[in-house]
């Protein structure tokens, strides 16, 4: 774990843990037991999913998944095939970067790095660079709404990009009960809400674009005795896509070697 661990900032490492246990103690039960409702999910497939891969982004397109991976020297880009995991094509990200969200637009993959403010355009169908853009901030997750890309950064504002110059557009701040959640990761638009992966915790935060609310809180923590993988360390949950056409949910998680298709229930 140290390798892993030394490749995060101390600091940050050490809000995340604050972040989490406060999420898992006391803001989730708090708001949950105000307003917010909590789900629960249930497995409705499961798939194989690389055990090598560190994931950082996910997308379902054209009946095919798309994912990114993380740490530096072990980035890439992948096309996946679902029902085997079978990695149908790849491309290496060069290793000074780490890789982060990853999402579709158009005939092109767009792919974040973490700390090196650099965000990559691939052909969809050749992986070939296309070309490369720059952001301020830290790069995590990457979705698209059909007219913005939206992309988060680690704290709790989700940024809506331009998807031709890359400039800022718009910016929404998430909360919880006016609260700010902050460690959004991978990001998926699901129908008119965006799910994020909210880092180190087994929760999906389910966010109104329009205000930045949390309207629910997925509870995923079942599903990681089921993955093989403890709550402890750096082997989270991370990892949404959605088949819009069929209305199918996947999630997955760092090194995990299964991927899951699931459907969200409301709690009893
Ligand atoms: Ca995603």
């Amino acid at each position: 774990m140290d390798f892993l661990r030394k490749s995060y900032h101390t600091a940050r490492y050490t809000f995340a843990l604050l972040s989490t246990a406060l999420l898992s103690t006391a803001l989730m039960p708090l708001v949950a037991g105000a307003a917010i409702p909590t789900y629960d999910f249930k497995v409705v497939r499961s798939y194989p999913h690389d055990p090598q891969a560190f994931t950082e982004g996910l997308l379902y397109r054209d009946g095919f998944l798309y994912e990114s991976t993380g740490l530096n020297g072990k980035s890439s880009i992948r096309k996946v095939n679902l029902d085997t995991g079978a990695i149908l094509q790849s491309k290496d990200i060069p290793p000074q970067y780490f890789g982060e969200g990853l999402t579709v637009w158009g005939d092109t993959l767009v792919g974040l790095t973490w700390q090196t403010q650099t965000g990559f355009v691939f052909d969809l169908a050749t992986f070939e660079l296309r070309s490369q853009f720059v952001y301020p901030g830290e790069g995590w997750g990457l979705t698209q709404n059909g007219k913005q890309l939206i992309m988060s950064d680690g704290t709790a504002t989700l940024r809506f990009l331009d998807p031709k110059t890359f400039l800022e557009v718009r910016r929404i701040k998430v909360t919880a009960d006016g609260i700010p959640v902050d460690q959004l990761n991978e990001l998926e638009v699901v129908g008119d809400e965006i799910f994020a992966n909210i880092w180190h915790t087994s929760t999906i935060a389910r966010i109104d674009p329009a205000s930045g609310k949390i309207t629910g809180w997925i509870d995923m923590a079942k599903l990681y005795p089921a993955a093989g993988k403890g709550l402890n360390g750096e082997n989270v949950m991370n990892g949404i896509a959605y088949d819009a056409e069929k209305k199918r949910l996947f999630v997955t998680g760092k090194l995990w070697p299964k991927l899951y298709e699931v459907k969200i229930v409301p709690r009893k």
